[in-house]
């Protein structure tokens, strides 16, 4: 009597440690892969699995800067909404020639904001060096 019902603790045990087990790998799958099912994610995947991942979605981010302003909409040559790094350089490139001429510059897009340090809304020239060495 006493041992049935230890091996049944025991397989109860056994049974709950299998579930778990592969529910877990399920659920962190789940929630880190997101399914592809717009354009931009369908460029995304670069693996083509069907599904962008972390690294896929950064990689696609860091490339491709969303159109948000006036200004930056002109120069989204393609104009396909987003700035792709070609079209972006372009854009730097002016906005440093602007700060070379007037010693600083409006930051008017989210790309140019990573240059302005102190956050103040202009590029200055210091804050310009690391604009010049992304232009290189
Ligand atoms: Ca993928
Ligand atoms: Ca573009
Ligand atoms: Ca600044």
């Amino acid at each position: 009597m006493r041992i049935k019902t230890i091996l049944l603790a025991a397989f109860l045990f056994c049974v709950s440690t299998v579930l778990a087990l592969a529910q877990h790998p399920t659920r962190a799958q789940i929630h880190e892969r997101s399914k592809v099912d717009t354009k931009w994610e369908a460029k995304a995947d670069a693996n083509h699995d069907g599904r962008v991942d972390k690294v896929e979605a950064h990689q696609w981010k860091r490339h491709h800067n969303k159109v948000n302003t006036s200004v930056e909409k002109k120069y989204d040559a393609n104009a396909n909404g987003y700035l792709e790094p070609q079209e972006a350089r372009e854009m730097l490139k002016d906005k440093y020639t602007v700060i070379k001429t007037h010693g600083n510059a409006k930051v008017d897009s989210a790309l140019e904001q990573e240059y302005d340090k102190n956050h103040d809304g202009v590029i200055d020239a210091k804050e310009a060096e690391d604009l010049q060495k992304a232009l290189q």
